[in-house]
């Protein structure tokens, strides 16, 4: 799976955590081990000087990230849908379910 943030997975003061952080934690909590693709840049810069977010509006056609790829092509955007997904579908549990 790949995993697109901004410039990492570090937390910050602002209220409810830093979304990218977040999402990154709550991902490798349920034992994913997600592909980190930094994407830099600041949205309200525009498309053009944000080369780096290209995937990521090819995906959403917005700048915002963090945006999950799952293993499956799934796209889910935003911090809040990312950590409901890596509950609903802990790493561990794919796994005994291929296996069996
Ligand atoms: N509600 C969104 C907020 C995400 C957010 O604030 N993302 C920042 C990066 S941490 C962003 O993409 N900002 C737009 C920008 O960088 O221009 C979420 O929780 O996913």
């Amino acid at each position: 799976m790949k995993l697109y943030i901004c410039w990492g997975t570090f937390q910050t003061p602002r209220p409810g955590g830093h979304p990218c952080a977040n999402a990154h934690d709550a991902l490798v909590e349920a034992g994913w081990a997600p592909k980190v693709k930094k994407t830099y840049g600041w949205g309200v810069l525009g498309d053009a000087l944000n080369p780096t977010r290209k995937p990521v509006r090819e995906l959403t056609g917005k700048n915002w990230v963090p945006v999950l790829v799952t293993d499956d092509g799934e796209t889910i955007e935003g911090s809040q849908k990312i950590v409901e997904w890596a509950t609903a579908n802990p790493a561990a549990g794919a796994e005994a379910a291929t296996a069996t």
